[in-house]
Parts: structure tokens; sequence; C-alpha cells
């Protein structure tokens, strides 16, 4: 398998879940700005989507779309249990979180990425991200994990975003019991893999 990615992105959470796992798998870092591969190749030919994570199979198949990738990996090894199995009532609950955590968090921390958002519509950006956090707040009190008592895949997603937060300012010391998941989850040993083999492959550069 192989995992396209670009450092401090959302493919992070699939590149955290595959080190869970102990898959083998190659990664190619993807100059985002130029829309090419570390090898030379043009990334649109491979998502003509444009954006990271892709995961590309041993047969050449191409999955985009993290909700999707995470899913596809969790289910490899059902044993690891990084997500309920198809078909159980828990897999909705997973579902629900994923979906929130694409269309919520994600997407609603993405925007201020953009440096010519006028200062007001990040304002608004910024204020629904409280809300959301505030919830996410209330959840993590009950619950060391987003569901429940064992690490999964929302959990690698959810992290994976909320690291976007110091780029934005965002002190996440307002919500204590967040911060302490991000500090549980960081200190997970797939977790500082995965971000010590970005942060190393990305010092060389793409090719
Ligand atoms: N809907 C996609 C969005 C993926 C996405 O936002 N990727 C960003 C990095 S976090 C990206 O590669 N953006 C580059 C671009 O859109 O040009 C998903 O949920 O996987």
């Amino acid at each position: 398998m192989k995992l396209y990615y670009a450092p401090e992105t959302c493919s992070l959470s699939p590149h955290i879940v595959l080190r869970e796992l102990g898959l083998s798998f190659d990664l190619v870092l993807v100059d985002n700005r130029k829309k090419t591969t570390e090898d030379g190749r043009d990334f649109m030919a491979i998502n003509p989507k444009g954006y990271v994570a892709v995961l590309e199979l041993d047969d050449g198949t191409i999955l985009t779309e993290g909700p999707a990738i995470l899913l596809y990996l969790a289910d490899l090894h059902p044993r690891a249990e990084l997500a309920p199995i198809m078909g159980s009532g828990e897999r909705y609950r997973l579902l629900e979180w994923l979906a929130f955590l694409n269309s919520e968090i994600h997407a609603g921390l993405a925007p201020l990425f953009d440096a010519s958002l006028p200062a007001a519509a990040g304002e608004r950006f910024r204020a629904k991200i409280h809300k959301r956090f505030d919830y996410l707040e209330g959840v993590l009190e009950r619950q060391d994990y987003l569901m429940g008592e064992r690490f999964g895949v929302a959990d690698a997603y959810l992290y994976t975003v909320m690291n976007w937060c110091r780029f934005f300012a965002i002190d996440l010391a307002r919500w204590p019991a967040l911060s302490r998941y991000r500090e549980r989850i960081g200190a997970r040993p797939a977790v500082r893999e995965a971000r010590d083999a970005e942060d190393n492959r990305s010092k060389r550069g793409p090719a």
C-alpha cells in the first residue's frame, strides 16, 4: 500500500492508523502547491480532486476521502478494534463521529488556512469552532476517547485536525479535557512515529 501525504495535513490520520495496525506501507510525499509527487508524477492524475490523503492499494486501486480510508484500514484488521464491525450499532456511532469531524471540525478549521479570508469571516468560523469544541469538551470530560474507552480511527482524525489550532492561535487551554485528550493521543507510540516520519521526510523536501 502507498499513502500519499503532505505534512501537517489531514493525511496524518490514516498515517497514524497504518502504524497503529502495524501494516507495511510506503509514504509518498505530495507537493500540494505544485500538485506533484516526490517521485515526479502528476498528482492530479492520481487524485483528480487534487488533495491528500490518497491510499493506493497493492492492485493499484485508489481510495480517497479520509473517513473512507480510515474505515478501509480499520476493517483490514478488525481484531485491533479501531472501528466497530460493519452492521453493528456502534458502527453507526462511529460514522456519526466521522461525519462530525469531517464536516464540522476539519471543514470548519480549513478556511482559516486561507490568508485572504476577511477578518469578519474568520471570526465567524472561529466562533463556530469554539461551539464545536465546547461540545467535544463535554464528551471528553466523561470519556477518554470519542467512542468511549478505546482508541479508534475517530481519535486519529480528531487529533490530526486539532493540531491545526496552533496555526490559528486557538488556545486549547480553554478546553481542559480536550487538551488532555490531545496529549493522551499524542503520546501514543504510533502517533509519535507518524509525526517523526513526516517531519524527517519533509525536511528532505519533495524531489
Ligand atoms: N474531503 C477530503 C478533504 C481532504 C483535504 O482537505 N485535504 C487537504 C489537506 S488537509 C489538501 O490536500 N488540500 C490541498 C488542496 O485542496 O489543494 C477529505 O475529507 O479527505
